[in-house]
């Protein structure tokens, strides 16, 4: 059973026609989305009660799946679950799988999502999924609307009117309520550790940059996101990949480039380098190049906040290989029984080498 259609039906299709067994045959037969298997199972007497009453959704469906199985599965599995349910006639998103990713089809996305999916998302107005979107918006935006702030401010992006179309997008189909100041900063703080970055590997490469330096390529916006909700008395620890946080935290790069160089002007005297730079005075606790090291140590500092009575919180970045340490599982266990203020953030990059 899987929820993703590309991976789950690759079982059904190009699995049975390329291996062409009795084997690859059954695998196929007994591959089910989870619509699928739910609904089969309510036909063999399956019953299932869910808690909340009626609401709305809107459908927009997987290409494979539509090519495939349809939509009817999934349409039939939200009523039962109580939606009333609007497929949008949305054709291709423009943004599937990792095309979606890639710069160079930046704009074929945008045009193509554009098109028809974002406009009939837009056009329903607000009441769809909204309330745990909510939960996401930074704390100065709670009380804005979207596209509030775009009038009256000037944008500090003007330079880029590149950068400014993408943030004219969300801004214009209500993606993320979030304001222009915000996204622009978001963007900003993203491209900063993006020039950062690359700046590392020229630098590296030229055999300035000490030790060893890992690439945030692809990953800025977690940083970027999740330190934009921080006070600064909130406090950061983070992995091998860890000077990014220190981003949003008001760092001054050429104190951290010199950290990475190896110098005695460095955050760490030049004795940190990449995977061990540290700024107590940014409530930054630490990179950490034993992998999910920080997250235990994160948290005996969420438990001091909490014994101290502050009202200050720790982000704890790991990966989704130092996900399997088991440091990890005992922390989660003691953050919860202590009920410490202390935020996991897990950045599956898929991979863990
Ligand atoms: C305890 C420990 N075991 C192994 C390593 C070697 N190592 C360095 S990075 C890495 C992979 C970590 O993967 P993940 O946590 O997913 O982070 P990513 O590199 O994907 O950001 C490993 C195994 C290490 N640093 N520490
Ligand atoms: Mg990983």
């Amino acid at each position: 059973m899987g929820l993703e259609p590309s991976c789950l039906l690759t079982l059904r299709d190009e699995w049975v026609e390329l291996l062409r067994t009795d084997a690859a045959r059954d695998v196929a037969r007994s591959s089910f989305l989870l619509e699928e298997f739910l609904l089969r199972e309510r036909a063999r007497g399956l019953e299932l009660r869910f808690s909340a009453g009626p609401r709305r959704a809107l459908l927009h469906g997987h290409c494979h799946q539509k090519a495939m199985v349809g939509t009817a599965p999934t349409v039939a599995a939200l009523a039962w679950a109580g939606y009333e349910v609007s497929e949008v006639d949305s054709g291709c998103c423009g943004m599937a799988g990792s095309f979606g990713f890639e710069k160079e089809h930046y704009d074929i996305s945008v045009t193509l999502g554009g098109r028809r999916l974002a406009p009939a998302v837009a056009g329903r107005g607000g009441g769809y999924g909204g309330g745990r979107a909510r939960h996401l918006v930074p704390p100065a935006d709670r009380a804005s609307r979207p596209g509030q702030a775009r009038a009256a401010s000037r944008p500090a992006l003007a330079r880029f009117p590149r950068h400014l179309r993408a943030i004219d997008f969300l801004l214009e189909e209500s993606i993320m309520p979030l304001s222009r100041q915000t996204l622009e900063s978001l963007y900003q703080t993203m491209v900063r550790i993006r020039r950062f970055d690359e700046r590392t590997v020229e630098l590296f490469n030229s055999g300035q940059v000490m030790g060893t330096a890992h690439s945030y390529v692809g990953q800025e916006a977690v940083a970027a996101g999740a330190c934009a909700h921080l006070t600064k008395d909130d406090s950061v620890i983070s992995n091998h990949r860890g000077p990014r946080p220190l981003h949003r935290q008001g760092a001054r790069l050429d104190l951290m480039m010199a950290e990475l160089m190896g110098r005695e002007d460095g955050y760490c005297r030049g004795l940190g380098g990449s995977m061990h730079i540290a700024a107590l005075d940014l409530n930054m606790l630490g990179a950490n190049g034993i992998v999910a090291a920080g997250v235990p140590i994160g948290a005996g500092a969420a438990l001091a906040n909490k014994l101290r009575k502050a009202d200050r919180v720790v982000i704890s970045f790991f990966g989704d290989g130092g996900a399997n340490q088991g440091v990890v599982h005992e922390t989660m266990n003691l953050a919860a029984v202590w009920k410490l203020p202390f935020i996991f953030v897990c950045e599956n990059n898929k991979y863990a080498l």
